[in-house]
């Protein structure tokens, strides 16, 4: 898989170098590429944004180093463009597994406050927001967006690849874990994790993840 990341602000993705995600560039397991948009701008000052026609608040980026720098990247459009934005489609796990499969990847982030339409219309396959909440940078989505995806490159992740037992795989949250000792500060683990009897725990955790879900996401409960 190869990521390709368009960015005014190339240093936020160094947080890579030192999680999981830094192992897995360090083996090769990925590529991930940052492009500075602003590398491309043919601005005598290296302007990439300007004030919206129409008035109002804020700066919008400009199509021309938007799209030069796009496909520049991209020049044969192999890659699924997308385009981090709180106007997008909202990313959910389903969306994280499907978005896995592609073998390439443009994540283009377009400054504070937005960019001219024309080239999402022109360059942008996707529109996608991380959640119902506004950011400084969209880099920032972009983050959450390339962690949640790279997760599911084989090798990624350790031993077991948990990517199955987890929340939202069955469409519900997961149920609650405990590991040594047997008490901590008077509270017990539950005593069907420690029996032996599978069967036993495997509902002891179906109705736990149940019990959860209603109380935290009722909404997953109704699709
Ligand atoms: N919820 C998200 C993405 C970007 C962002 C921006 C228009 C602001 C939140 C386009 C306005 C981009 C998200 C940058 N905030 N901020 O995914």
């Amino acid at each position: 898989m190869i990521i390709n990341v368009l960015t005014l602000f190339p240093e936020m993705y160094k947080v890579f170098d030192s999680s999981i995600i830094g192992k897995a560039l360090e083996k090769q397991l990925f590529t991930l590429n940052i492009t500075n948009i602003r590398d491309y701008s043919l601005d005598k000052h290296k302007r990439t944004d300007d004030y919206p026609y129409g008035g109002g608040v804020g700066m919008i980026m400009t199509p021309q180093p938007a799209h030069s720098a796009i496909n520049a990247v991209d020049p044969e459009h192999k890659a699924l463009r997308i385009y981090l934005s709180p106007k997008g489609k909202k990313l959910d796990q389903t969306k994280v597994v499907e978005l896995s499969k592609y073998e390439n990847i443009l994540l283009f982030n377009g400054g504070y406050e937005g960019i001219d339409q024309r080239i999402i219309d022109l360059d942008i396959d996707e529109e996608i927001s991380i959640g119902d909440y506004i950011l400084t940078s969209g880099d920032y989505a972009s983050l959450v967006l390339i962690d949640s995806i790279v997760r599911f490159v084989p090798g990624v992740l350790g031993k077991l690849d948990s990517t199955e037992d987890e929340s939202f795989s069955n469409g519900l949250l997961e149920y609650a874990q405990y590991t040594r000792p047997e008490e901590f500060c008077g509270l017990k683990v539950p005593d069907v994790l420690l029996s032996g009897h599978h069967e036993n725990i495997r509902k002891w955790r179906e109705e736990n993840s149940f019990q959860i879900t209603k109380k935290n996401r009722p909404d997953l409960l109704k699709k």
